[in-house]
Parts: C-alpha cells; sequence; structure tokens
C-alpha cells in the first residue's frame, strides 16, 4: 500500500516510474511542523525499531544513532561524523512492531535525524517546500522494499563481462603501462577482464578527447586489449574545459548547455581541466547533447564508462579565490593569532565544494531557471541519464557499462554506481560490507567500492581480505590513488593466493550473474540483511556483519586484521565451505547457533543454507573464456530441492526469454538423491543433516 502526497509545486526528478494518485489530508505515521524556513516530519521510534535504508550513507545497516545529511558530496576522507556522501538516496524503512516505508522525493539538501538529537525521535527536515513523500505499508522490511523497488522501476542492467575482475588505478599514463598491467595479470594467472583509464588518458582533461600521443591508435589499442579479453574503460567527468576550438566546449557554449550564473553569462568552476563549464544535464537538449558525445569513444569500440566529479565536484571558484587570498593577506606571523591560522586552514580545504558556490548557478528545467542547489541530489544522477539514454540510442542491441559516482534514486535505472574514494582501511571494509544491502534497497545493484581501498597505502592481507568480500560484489574492481602503495595484485607478493582468490569469482560468476539478473527483473535484492530472509528470529535483526546472497548463500567476511577467523551465527543449519581457490575447499556442517569458524588470510568462508545449492563452474582467466556448459554442485540437503539457474548471453537485451531459465535439480532416484540439468555435471558434492 503505497501513498502519495504532494507538497508545494514539486519538479519531476524521475525517481518514481509508477503511475500513483495523490492523496489528500496528512502524511500519516509522522507528525509534521512547518516553519517559515523548513517543513519537519517527526516520528517516535519504539526502542526496538530498526531502520533501514539511505543507500550509500555512513555508519551501518541500522541508521539509529546517527544523522545523515543528502546532499550528494565529494568525500574523499570518509571518516565516522560525515554526514554526506556522493549519492542521495532518501529511502528508509522503519521497522519493529511495525513496518513503514518513506521516501522523500525531493532534489534539494534534506536531513535524516535517526535519534541523534534525541535516541527515540526519528526527524526528517527540508529546507524546499516543494517535494513529494511517499509512505509505504507492508508486512515487513522486505515486503516493504519491494514495493519500493517496483514504483522506482529496473534497475539497470551490467553486461556479464562487468562481473570479471577489473584493475584500475589513478593513473595509468599511456597504453604501455596498460599493457604492462594486462601482462602481469595475465603472467601471474590473476584473472582480468577490464582495465580502468582515469583521468590522464585525456587530452588535457577534456571529455571524450583521448590523448594521441598516449596512445597514438586508440581504436588499434582497443582491439589488441579486446583480443586478450581486456576491455578498457574510460572515465568520463562532469566539468567540459573551457578552451578555444574544443569543439564540445564551442557547442555547448553556443547552444546555451552549460550552467548559467544569475545573470547568464556561463558559470565557473577549478576541476580537473582548469576552468570548466558544467553541463546543464536537466535540461533535456543539452542532456542528449552531452549523451550523443559518448558515441566518441564506442565508435572506438569502448564498451563502458564511469561518470565522475558529478555531484558536481569543484576544486574552487573565482568568488571562493577572492576570499581566500583576503584572508592570506590578512595573515601575518607578528600577530600570530591561532584562530586566524585554523581559518585559514579551514578556508583554502573548504573551497572545494563550497555551499555559497552552489547558489551561483542555475538550471535550466523546462524553460524555468532554478538556483543549483535546490536541484543538487539530482545532477549527477541526470548525467547517468544522459549516458543511459544516449546507449539506448548509440548500442541499442548490446548493453553497455555504465557507473557513476554521484547518484539519486532513479539514475539506477541508467547505471550502476561505485561508492567513492574510501580509504585502505578496514572500517572501510566493514562499511563496504554493511552498505551493500542498503544500496540494493534503493535499485543500485550493479555496485562496489574501490577494493583495497582508494585513498592510503593498502596492506596485502587488507587487499586479501577484501578480495574475500568482493568476489561477491558485482562491481569488483580494485582502484587506488595516485601516489599510493602500488595495488595491483601481482605488486604484493605471493601472487598465486591472489590469483586463487580471484579464481574462485569466476567459478562462481554463473551463480552470481544468476541471483543478480534475477534481483534485476523482479525488483529484488541480491545482498539482504539477516533479518529479510529470517523474519521472525530477533538475534538476526542485531547482526550487521553477515549477508544473504541471492538465494543460496550467507556470507560472513572477515574484516580485521591479524583474525585467523571470525564468530558467526547461524539462524539455521547450515553447510560451510572454506575455499582456498576454485576447486580447493573443506566442508563442515554446523547447526543453527554461534560458531567460530577459522579461515586463513588466503581462505574464503560461504555457508550454503539448508534445502540450497550452489552452482560453479570451471574457473578462467577472463569471461570470454568462461565455460558454462559443465557444472558442479554443491548442495546442501536430505531432500529434492531445486535450483533456477538465469542464464543468457550476457551481452544483449533480450531478458524475458523463457530458455533463459536452467533447472538444476536434486532428485532421488530408487531411493539416491542426485543432480538433473540440461547441463551437464561434472560432479555433486552433497552434504546432509548427518554429516
Ligand atoms: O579529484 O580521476 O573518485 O576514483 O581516481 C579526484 C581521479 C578525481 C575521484 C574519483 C577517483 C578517481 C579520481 N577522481
Amino acid at each position: 500500500m503505497i501513498k502519495k502526497y504532494i507538497f508545494g509545486n514539486p519538479i519531476e526528478t524521475g525517481a518514481v516510474t509508477a503511475n500513483i494518485e495523490p492523496c489528500e489530508g496528512v502524511v500519516e505515521h509522522f507528525n509534521e511542523i512547518e516553519t517559515d524556513e523548513s517543513i519537519i516530519f517527526n516520528y517516535a521510534m519504539h526502542k526496538e525499531d530498526i531502520v533501514y535504508g539511505l543507500g550509500e550513507a555512513n555508519r551501518g545497516m541500522n541508521k539509529r544513532g546517527g544523522i545523515y545529511r543528502s546532499f550528494c558530496t565529494d568525500v574523499p576522507n570518509q571518516t565516522e561524523e560525515k554526514q554526506s556522501f556522493y549519492g542521495a538516496h532518501n529511502f528508509m524503512v522503519i521497522t519493529g512492531i511495525i513496518s513503514i516505508g518513506i521516501f522523500v522525493d525531493c532534489p534539494g539538501e534534506v536531513c535524516f535525524d535517526i535519534g541523534y538529537t534525541a535516541s527515540d525521535m526519528l526527524n526528517i527536515r527540508l529546507e524546499s517546500k516543494d517535494f513529494v513523500i511517499y509512505i509505504i505499508e507492508g508486512k515487513n522490511a522486505y515486503d516493504i522494499v519491494k514495493q519500493f523497488r517496483g514504483m522506482t522501476g529496473r534497475s539497470y542492467i551490467a553486461p556479464r563481462w562487468a562481473f570479471g575482475y577489473q584493475q584500475s588505478r589513478w593513473s595509468y599514463m599511456n597504453e604501455d603501462e596498460i599493457r604492462e598491467v594486462v601482462k602481469k595479470h595475465r603472467e601471474n594467472n590473476i584473472p582480468l577482464d577490464a582495465v580502468y583509464m582515469d583521468i590522464d588518458y585525456m587530452e588535457r582533461y577534456k571529455d571524450f578527447m583521448v590523448s594521441d600521443e598516449a596512445f597514438p591508435d586508440f581504436p588499434q589499442f582497443v582491439r589488441e586489449m579486446r583480443e586478450s579479453g581486456i576491455r578498457l574503460v574510460p572515465i568520463i567527468d562532469a566539468g567540459v574545459k573551457i578552451e578555444e576550438d574544443y569543439d564540445i566546449y564551442e557547442e555547448g557554449k553556443e547552444k546555451g548547455y552549460f550552467c548559467k550564473r544569475a545573470d547568464g553569462s556561463d558559470f565557473v568552476a577549478a576541476v580537473w581541466p582548469g576552468k570548466t563549464h558544467f553541463p546543464d544535464f536537466l535540461n533535456p537538449e543539452a542532456r542528449k547533447w552531452f549523451g550523443s558525445k559518448y558515441k566518441r569513444l564506442t565508435d572506438c569500440g569502448i564498451e563502458g564508462f564511469w561518470n565522475d566529479m558529478n555531484e558536481p565536484a569543484m576544486f574552487f571558484t573565482e568568488e571562493g579565490e577572492k576570499k581566500a587570498k583576503q584572508l592570506v593577506s590578512d595573515f601575518d606571523f607578528d600577530a600570530n593569532n591561532p584562530h586566524k591560522f585554523f581559518e585559514l586552514g579551514g578556508t583554502i580545504i573548504g573551497l572545494a565544494n563550497r555551499a555559497e558556490d552552489y547558489k551561483n548557478f542555475y538550471h535550466n528545467v523546462d524553460g524555468k531557471q532554478i538556483r543549483h542547489d535546490k536541484v543538487h541530489n539530482i545532477y549527477g544522477a541526470n548525467m547517468t541519464r544522459a549516458a543511459g539514454e544516449a546507449f539506448d540510442e548509440i548500442s541499442p542491441d548490446k548493453r553497455l557499462l555504465m557507473f557513476s559516482r554521484a547518484s539519486y534514486i532513479g539514475s539506477h535505472r541508467y547505471g550502476g554506481i561505485w561508492t567513492g574514494d574510501n580509504q585502505s582501511w578496514w572500517s572501510h571494509l566493514l562499511m563496504n560490507i554493511k552498505m551493500m544491502p542498503s544500496l540494493n534497497m534503493c535499485g543500485f545493484l550493479y555496485s562496489g567500492a574501490d577494493i583495497g581501498g582508494f585513498g592510503c597505502n593498502t596492506t596485502r592481507d587488507l587487499l586479501m581480505r577484501w578480495l574475500g568480500f568482493g568476489i561477491f560484489t558485482p562491481l569488483i574492481r580494485n582502484h587506488s590513488a595516485k601516489g599510493t602503495r602500488r595495488q595491483e595484485c601481482y605488486n604484493l607478493g605471493d601472487t598465486e593466493d591472489f590469483a586463487n582468490i580471484i579464481s574462485i569469482r569466476y567459478s562462481l560468476i554463473p551463480y552470481l550473474y544468476s541471483e543478480y539478473m534475477k534481483a534485476c527483473l523482479n525488483d529484488d535484492m541480491l545482498f539482504k540483511p539477516l533479518s529479510f530472509e529470517y523474519p521472525t528470529d530477533s538475534f538476526a535483526s542485531g547482526v550487521e556483519d553477515q549477508l544473504i546472497l541471492g538465494e543460496s548463500l550467507m556470507l560472513a567476511p572477515i574484516y580485521e586484521q591479524n583474525a585467523r577467523g571470525r564468530y558467526v551465527y547461524l539462524p539455521e543449519d547450515m553447510l560451510l565451505v572454506v575455499f582456498r581457490s576454485s576447486s580447493v575447499r573443506r566442508y563442515k556442517v554446523l547447526q543453527k547457533g554461534i560458531h567460530y569458524i577459522t579461515a586463513d588470510v588466503n581462505e574464503v568462508p560461504v555457508f550454503i543454507r539448508k534445502g540450497k545449492l550452489l552452482p560453479l563452474c570451471r574457473t578462467a582467466q577472463c569471461t570470454d573464456e568462461l565455460d558454462t556448459s559443465m557444472f558442479e554442485l554443491i548442495a546442501y540437503t536430505d531432500d529434492e530441492i531445486k535450483y533456477i539457474m538465469y542464464e543468457d548471453d550476457g551481452i544483449s537485451k533480450d531478458y524475458d526469454n523463457k530458455d533463459n531459465y536452467i533447472p538444476f535439480e536434486i532428485k532421488r532416484v530408487d531411493g539416491i538423491l542426485g543432480a538433473t540439468s540440461p547441463k551437464t555435471i561434472v560432479k555433486l558434492s552433497l552434504f546432509g543433516q548427518n554429516d
């Protein structure tokens, strides 16, 4: 049951696709307070209520105790007190005695105080008076999430090759460096499907312009890589460099496609290219125009992109520069005023992404000028949409990879997201684990974090353990910042361990892809909190470091340095499988309850749920070489069971074909359980209660 309440005169954000009749009256369950500046919705939480949601946000799965400011922000230092991340995902579920979902569809800033100011009070504060609220009632949190997903439309579907292992680093400077990365992976038998091209591939950081010096024959290089099973994935930044004769700049200026100041001049910010204009993605014509430029690179054979800096992030503006210069000139040693010193430091750092700057430019939305800060949260989303809509024309029959840094609910239909600049910290591995279900609740299924950590220097064990979780996330990309310790697997010693751990991923791809596709096609989640599958288990609802993955698996990743294992809660009897490589594993049947399980740094524990099975194929060096005609099955059951695997060619868009559903069955023949399937079963590892 979904209720829609319209306040003021909201602009269409594109979040909701369902046609829902608005209702009159007050928002149910919430207490509304209106002041001159804002509208606040209050909800008195029960002691036992859990609050799920908010997608890409800080802290745990249960959002209680924190304050979150929905305002897409470039936040390279994600410490615990940060209130805004790159995405703005205003959907939550409050669940306890009753369950209620709320989606605040507002393109401007929204603040969620979830028991931060007062432990049992949840309040949502909006500065804007033009927005839409949806209240969703359902029988439990999972049911509400599914209703919400249904009203916001089918999630973007990535090509299957994007489930392969991907290597990135800011920055590989030219084609030789990329060749080297590929060669080293292949030499060390570390599977690999894609290499990322960060900003240094561009000619002076100009969008869609490949540097001739670094890539003398780019289409040829793309072909060469493709022949060794590698896709190149270039970055596209939001800002367009101001440079005479750069055609994209010239066209945008002439057609009026850039964001403007109040006086009608094009707004300027300093970003990587230097002085930059921001395309007005909210203007449908400008969006179409920018989107059409991706064709320049798809024409060279490129099949995927990542959109960056689209919060939009800016380093500084002229206005900010003036203010900073004034402070610097007022600053002198003799006066030794410590306050001035800290003010100066803060001001210089604060030049980036200043709130004032976001009030200094405007969008053209259906002919109306709208100040940026009022629609800030849908800027990046509309850049993704620009790409997504263009892809339908550029490549109508073939999926392209697209994921973005900034996002808003609605952009999940056009692309995935990565979670931005994390750090090589153990706490960020844990955050990655806890965030996956929240992202899924908001529709972002093709997603993942920078594995190994983006900022700071990684350690070998951190990268190993991170891969121990990353081999399950749809996007599995090792990415690191310029200047940090080299983080490619072959640079961290004992490379067989890395080859082995990534080999597990490849043998899991049929299952992961199947579960991912089913989640996309049924508006479902791939990663779920335990409580979504075991709603009556009160202990399970407090577990945040274990996840249900698809139909058959439970994950319990290890995220602490030097840990030799961990405690795990089993809501029912399960089969523990500890993988050392795709083919080397040990098994143990464990009973419902708490167990300490051991797993060395080069081992990955996985749990198969009771009555479920896991299909595994032979591993490969890249997805092109994956043979999915033969399977090994691991099953945990005493009875007949069935698993339906979704499989397609991984690239075309014929999703609704019945032939895409392939059964694997454990059946009793003459009293003995055995496996049957249209696929060849090379081995069945069958475990039951008594094993
Ligand atoms: O100001 O392109 O989050 O993944 O490597 C930094 C360079 C800009 C931020 C992205 C990161 C990328 C980096 N970019």
